[in-house]
């Protein structure tokens, strides 16, 4: 048996479960999924059986006689940087690393306009729609800044936010995917970033199973 389950939503729709299985993946742990069509009520009522909250993403170790249950993204990012330090999950440096927390943090409690606005939909093209909406433009300024000043301080050795892939570009994987759907106008800086992040191989292979899933 792999040592974790990942329970997941649709992969189209779900961009709080893309976060934690972009992250279980860079572990090289082993693992199975169980995906969940959430938004439906049968999909509903099994992550009622599942887990607490009735939510997913729901992380499962199985490692334990007990198996011991993790839910919420950002909790299930950092109990798998816990129990893997040698992936590196989080920067080394501790001042890269303060920075890459605070992002992340800012990401999964912020950015409600843009989220409510700019649906994840994995592989739709809707150029320019939701843009406009109250506070869409200064969320989206925001992450460009954000993209901007972590690629300038901390990305000089590799194309990701911190240099190396870490939870912090796991956490905005799903607003990569919203500014290929909504089309924003992005710096330069932010706009390469966002390039590098869908050639991920963790990101293709999140779209790939997502086409499985049709
Ligand atoms: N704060 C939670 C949010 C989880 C969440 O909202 N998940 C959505 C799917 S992306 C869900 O389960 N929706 C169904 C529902 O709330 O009934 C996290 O970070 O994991």
């Amino acid at each position: 048996m792999p040592d974790f389950t990942i329970v997941v939503g649709s992969r189209h729709w779900s961009s709080w479960s893309m976060r934690p299985w972009l992250v279980l993946r860079r572990t090289g742990a082993s693992y199975d999924e169980v995906v969940l069509q959430h938004r439906t009520p049968a999909g509903k009522a099994e992550a009622v059986a599942l887990g607490p909250t009735g939510q997913v993403p729901l992380l499962i170790d199985r490692r334990t006689q007990v198996p011991i249950k993790v839910w919420d993204s950002l909790a299930i990012c950092e109990y798998l940087a816990e129990c893997y330090p040698d992936a590196k999950l989080w920067p080394v440096d501790p001042v890269a690393r303060a920075t890459a927390r605070s992002i992340s943090a800012e990401m999964h409690a912020g950015f409600r306009p843009m989220r409510m606005a700019l649906d994840m939909d994995l592989f739709a093209l809707k150029p320019g729609v939701g843009l406009d909406e109250p506070g869409v433009a200064a969320d989206i300024a925001r992450i460009d800044s954000i993209f901007r000043d972590c690629r300038t301080a901390y990305g000089t050795d590799g194309p990701y936010l911190f240099g190396q892939f870490t939870i912090a570009d796991a956490m905005f994987a799903p607003v990569i995917s919203r500014f290929r759907t909504y089309e924003p106008a992005l710096s330069d800086l932010a706009g390469e970033y966002v390039a590098t992040m869908l050639g991920d191989a963790g990101f293709t292979a999140w779209e790939d199973a997502a086409r499985r899933e049709l």
